[in-house]
């Protein structure tokens, strides 16, 4: 039972062994964070160089991500305590014709264990349906997520669309995923950039303390 093991089973999209694995290591008192980091994205790292050069193919890598969410979603239980006050709320979601959500969904863990109520809207959002969450839910910040160069411009879509709703100074929007840069957030109007989970939360919270 180790990391590098855990790791070989997200590629290999093994999900019930990914998943006793994940276990197994949570009792043995592993770290939660460092089995999220050194197992199971560790797996998604090997499974990213290996589409991109034809060695992998999508139905395999959807076994893969399928293994990683079961995994996730366990080490999530023990990550996210029930006793944590809000801190404030964030409504989350990747962009318009963009499916990709794993990087999303560790940004709304990450979130959830700063201490923030976030509501995710999932993949494929279309610009009105943030729009109608914003009005709905009022959150702090409205944080956008895009895997692909295609996809990055429908978030100044959506900044566009709070603008126009007459929203956009009551909420602080927040934007990342692999292709997304500081530059961009800066060219887009966007409140801030994360280049991953952690330091996603982080900038949450430092936004709502300003
Ligand atoms: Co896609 N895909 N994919 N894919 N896929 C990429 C993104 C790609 C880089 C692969 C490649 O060619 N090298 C490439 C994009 C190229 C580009 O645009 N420059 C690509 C492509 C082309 C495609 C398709 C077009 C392929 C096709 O069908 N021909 C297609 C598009 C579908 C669509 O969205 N419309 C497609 C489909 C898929 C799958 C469905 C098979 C699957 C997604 C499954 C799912 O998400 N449920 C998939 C996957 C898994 C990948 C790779 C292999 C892995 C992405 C991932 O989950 N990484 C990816 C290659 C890669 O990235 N190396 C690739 C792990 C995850 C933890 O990292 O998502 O980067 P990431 O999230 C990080 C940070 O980016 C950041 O924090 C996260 C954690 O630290 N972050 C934020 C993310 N969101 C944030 C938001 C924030 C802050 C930080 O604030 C709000």
């Amino acid at each position: 039972m180790s990391y590098t093991e855990l790791c070989a089973e997200v590629v290999n999209g093994n999900e019930s062994k990914v998943i006793e694995l994940t276990k197994s290591l949570l009792e043995a008192g592993y770290d939660p964070l460092e089995i999220m980091n050194k197992g199971l994205i560790a797996g998604m790292d090997i499974v990213g160089p290996r589409f991109k050069n034809g060695e992998m193919f999508v139905p395999e890598v959807l076994l893969s991500a399928r293994a990683l969410h079961s995994g996730i979603n366990i080490v999530k239980e023990a990550l996210v305590g029930t006793d944590i006050p809000c801190i404030g709320k964030i409504v989350l979601g990747t962009v318009k014709s963009d499916l990709h959500d794993i990087g999303k969904n560790l940004v709304g863990m990450m979130m959830e264990s700063a201490g923030f109520k976030v509501i995710d809207l999932g993949v494929d959002v279309p610009e009105e349906t943030f729009i109608e969450a914003v009005k709905e839910h009022k959150p702090d910040i409205l944080a956008l997520s895009a895997l692909l160069t295609t996809t990055m411009p429908n978030m100044k879509s959506v900044i566009d669309a709070l603008k126009e709703n007459g929203l956009r100074d009551k909420v602080k929007v927040i934007i990342g995923g692999a292709p997304v840069s500081q530059n961009f957030a800066d060219e887009i109007g966007a409140d801030g950039y994360a280049p991953e989970a952690a330091s996603a939360a982080a900038l949450c919270k430092q936004l709502i303390a300003e």
